[in-house]
């Protein structure tokens, strides 16, 4: 089966993770712009400073994304450069380069899909409270609006957050991102409702400008698949699901919190502050998403704790994607299997994960319009007579692009995928020694770009609209 003719087939990145002039053409600084120099919260200290300086080679990375035949590019803008406080005066140097950006991405025939908010927010919001204060919700919107009007004429697809369980978990509560809060789980439940608020608010405003194009969210899917058939795994397995799946997807696209998790937070005293409007505006909301963004790396493997378990603290180590830790409220755990395979960084290599996964929103939202925002393998390159040969990457999008297809024949409405990431990027909390990219950058020559193996294969798999996948 070849992919249809208006699936997209597409790449990502991250304002923080590529572009670098982190204080140049009047920017702000970001919440990273701080974090990420506190010694010991990155890996050997790496920031995103300069990254890949995408900001001032740009045109070369288009252009070598359009040599690949690459179809979409979803990229992030930085608020902060947008507007340097967060709020107040607008930086005509900011909406300058990212009209440049898209309009260099229409020049190549490469549709600009669009990311508002991945992770990047202006410090002093961040000192106000950040996602805890609900002016944070305020100041999003009129941010967003500000990029609608200047960008919205030439961009058709917006995504407004970018995996809200990864920045409120990591960021509230087990304080390895910024603001680096770990004292009270109810402030991350609060962080949550305050994205999805601002998301409800943000795609209202959208649908009110008649731009013709489309609007989701991006979450991060990581479904949970217990060990073992018995009951208390099964109910982990439940309960995971619950909490890390339908808490995020169900707002969004029922219009409403799972009645599970909503139980467990009012017995717990966790439950956030909301108001009735603000639920409503939720509801009312939910039919207004055109698609639903799913990044996909991993499933988790859960167990039910029985026994006490020690709380472990959250350390940077223990807080980048590999299992072992106990959920917050101690009842259940993600494990290692030695039945499975893991990349270097110990994330499960599952593409039967995915497609079971993909059956399961089928089966609990219907036939909702999705889009692939990321899926990628993190590995250490291995160069071969000067050329990266990232076998092992080919080998992994291959084996996910034939889930995403399966999906799709079992009906799933799956409309592209992006793979992460377009070009060797800063990973958050990795450095620069986990590579993603289809272009390898050479940190020990002046950022050189060259093309990986990968690049070739995915050209091939884009031309052929997915004929030459191999099916295992
Ligand atoms: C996702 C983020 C990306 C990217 C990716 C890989 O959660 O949206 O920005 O970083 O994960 O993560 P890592 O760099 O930790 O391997």
């Amino acid at each position: 089966m070849k992919f249809s003719h208006d699936f997209l087939f597409g790449a990502a990145s991250a304002a923080y993770q590529v572009e670098g002039a982190w204080d140049t053409d009047g920017k702000g600084m970001s919440n990273w712009d701080e974090f990420s120099k506190i010694p010991g919260k990155t890996f050997e200290g790496t920031n995103g400073d300069v990254a890949i300086d995408h900001y001032h080679r740009y045109k070369e990375d288009i252009a070598l994304m359009a040599e690949m035949g690459l179809e979409s590019y979803r990229f992030s803008i930085a608020w902060t450069r947008i507007l340097p406080n967060g709020t107040g005066e607008v930086n005509p140097k900011g909406i300058a380069f990212y009209n440049d950006l898209i309009d260099e991405c229409l020049k190549h025939g490469i549709v600009p899909f669009v990311t508002l908010y991945h992770w990047d927010l202006p410090l002093p919001l961040e000192k106000a409270g950040g996602w805890l204060n609900k002016a944070t919700v305020d100041a999003f919107i009129n941010y967003a609006k500000i990029c609608f009007d200047a960008f919205g004429d030439r961009v058709k697809h917006f995504i407004t957050f970018n995996e809200t369980v990864v920045f409120t978990a990591l960021g509230y509560l087990d304080g390895a991102h910024p603001p680096g809060i770990q004292d009270d789980p109810k402030k991350y439940f609060q962080a949550t409702h305050n994205v999805f608020y601002a998301h409800a608010k943000t795609i209202s405003a959208y649908k009110e400008l008649n731009q013709f194009g489309e609007i989701g969210i991006s979450h991060v899917f990581s479904p949970a698949f217990a060990v073992d058939d018995s009951e208390d795994n099964k109910l982990a397995e439940y309960h995971a699901n619950q909490f890390n799946t339908h808490w995020f997807y169900d707002p969004i696209l029922l219009g409403h919190y799972p009645e599970h998790v909503v139980c467990q937070l009012t017995e717990q005293g966790l439950l956030p502050d909301w108001t009735e409007e603000e639920l409503e505006t939720i509801k009312q909301a939910a039919p207004l998403n055109d698609f639903i963004g799913l990044n996909y790396y991993q499933p988790h493997r859960v167990k039910k704790i029985t026994a006490d378990v020690e709380k472990i603290e959250s350390t940077r180590e223990n807080s980048t994607g590999s299992p072992g830790k106990p959920s917050f409220d101690g009842f259940y755990q993600s494990v290692k299997m030695d039945d499975k395979r893991y990349t270097k960084w110990d994330w499960e290599i599952s593409p039967e994960g995915f497609v079971d996964g993909l059956n399961m929103l089928k089966a609990h939202y219907g036939n909702v319009k999705m889009y692939i925002t990321e899926n990628g393998l993190g590995d250490e390159d291995v160069i071969v007579e000067g050329v990266p040969c990232d076998i092992p990457r080919i080998n992994f999008i291959n084996d996910h692009l034939v889930a995403v297809r399966s999906a799709i024949k079992d009906g799933v409405n799956i409309k592209g995928y992006f793979a992460w990431s377009a070009i060797d990027l800063l990973s958050w909390l990795n450095g620069f020694k986990k590579q993603y990219g289809f272009i390898y950058v050479d940190h020990s020559n002046n950022l050189a770009r060259s093309k990986k193996a990968s690049f070739h294969w995915y050209k091939d798999v884009i031309d052929s609209r997915g004929e030459n996948l191999i099916e295992r």
